[in-house]
Order: structure tokens, then C-alpha cells, then sequence
């Protein structure tokens, strides 16, 4: 009787070890593939108001805006070239509408974008916008557009865009 509980235990503590080795395992291939693929996160930066605008079918450029507020109590600057996934565009840049001799157009934001300590920055219609170029498909009412900005410390932030139809 005492040989058949002995057995049982060293039994469950083989089950018990080797599930631990699974375990770690299962976590150091985690947390190679997360080193692989992964980022340094940005922890200064606050994302809301964050939206994509519906495009027309055959759209090649797609628009999206949001409201970023930096945490830190240092300057922060968002580069202009995010990260967006080549299935949904081939490229994202910030850009600017600027007004020049009331004709009304576009430009990159070359410098990135600054934001004060403690302060907001708005993207907004008929202001800077993330501009999506080379569309995969039109950004339809429903859908979520990810996208990654860079910052220039070498942080960077995931962000989803829920695509709006602003007609409605
Ligand atoms: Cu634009």
C-alpha cells in the first residue's frame, strides 16, 4: 500500500516538473518571437477622438485623425512615417493641409510632429492627418485601420482606427 502511494506521488510530481518544463518552454519561445517582432512601447502618449474616414470604392488615399496627449513631463515628437500593414496601404505619412493663394492642398510633415510636455496635439480634418497611400482596399464603415507611430526616442504605439462614414 505504501509502495503504490509512493508511486502516485513521484508520478504527480513528474507531472507536476513536467508541465513546469512546459511551461518555460512555451514562455521562452513567447518571449523570443515577442523579441523578434517586438517594439519599445511608448508609455507618454495618450491616444482618443482616434478615427478613419470611409473612402469611395476605388480610393488609392485614405485619411485618419486623432487626438494625441503627451504624458511625459519631456517634449515628444511623432515622426511623420508610421507603420501600416502592406494589406491595407503601401504607405503612412503625417500630413498637413496648408491654404497658399486660397488654393487648398496637402504636404508631408517632413519634421514630425512636436508635442509639449502635458499637451495636446488634434488631428483634425482640414489639418494634419495620417495619409494612407497606395489603398489595398477602401476603408469601409465598420472596419478598423491599424497603424503604428513612431516616436522619436524609438518608441512606438499601436493604434486602431474605427472607419467612420461622415456623411451619416
Ligand atoms: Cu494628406
Amino acid at each position: 500500500m505504501k509502495v503504490i502511494k509512493k508511486h502516485q506521488c513521484i508520478h504527480s510530481i513528474y507531472t507536476l516538473l513536467s508541465s513546469l518544463a512546459l511551461f518555460f518552454v512555451v514562455n521562452v519561445a513567447f518571449a523570443s518571437d515577442q523579441k523578434n517582432t517586438s517594439f519599445k512601447m511608448s508609455e507618454h502618449a495618450e491616444i482618443s477622438q482616434n478615427w478613419s474616414r470611409e473612402t469611395f470604392k476605388f480610393a488609392k488615399t485614405g485619411a485618419a485623425y486623432f487626438t494625441i496627449f503627451n504624458t511625459h513631463h519631456a517634449s515628444t515628437l511623432v515622426l511623420s512615417h508610421a507603420a501600416v500593414d502592406q494589406n491595407i496601404a503601401s504607405m503612412v505619412q503625417i500630413h498637413e493641409t496648408v491654404m497658399e493663394d486660397e488654393i487648398m492642398s496637402m504636404m508631408e510633415v517632413e519634421t514630425g510632429v512636436k508635442i509639449l510636455p502635458q499637451q495636446t496635439v488634434n488631428f483634425l480634418p482640414g489639418g494634419k492627418h495620417l495619409m494612407f497611400m497606395g489603398l489595398e482596399k477602401p476603408f469601409t464603415k465598420g472596419d478598423s485601420v491599424s497603424v503604428v507611430l513612431h516616436f522619436e526616442d524609438g518608441s512606438s504605439l499601436p493604434i486602431e482606427l474605427p472607419v467612420v462614414d461622415v456623411r451619416q
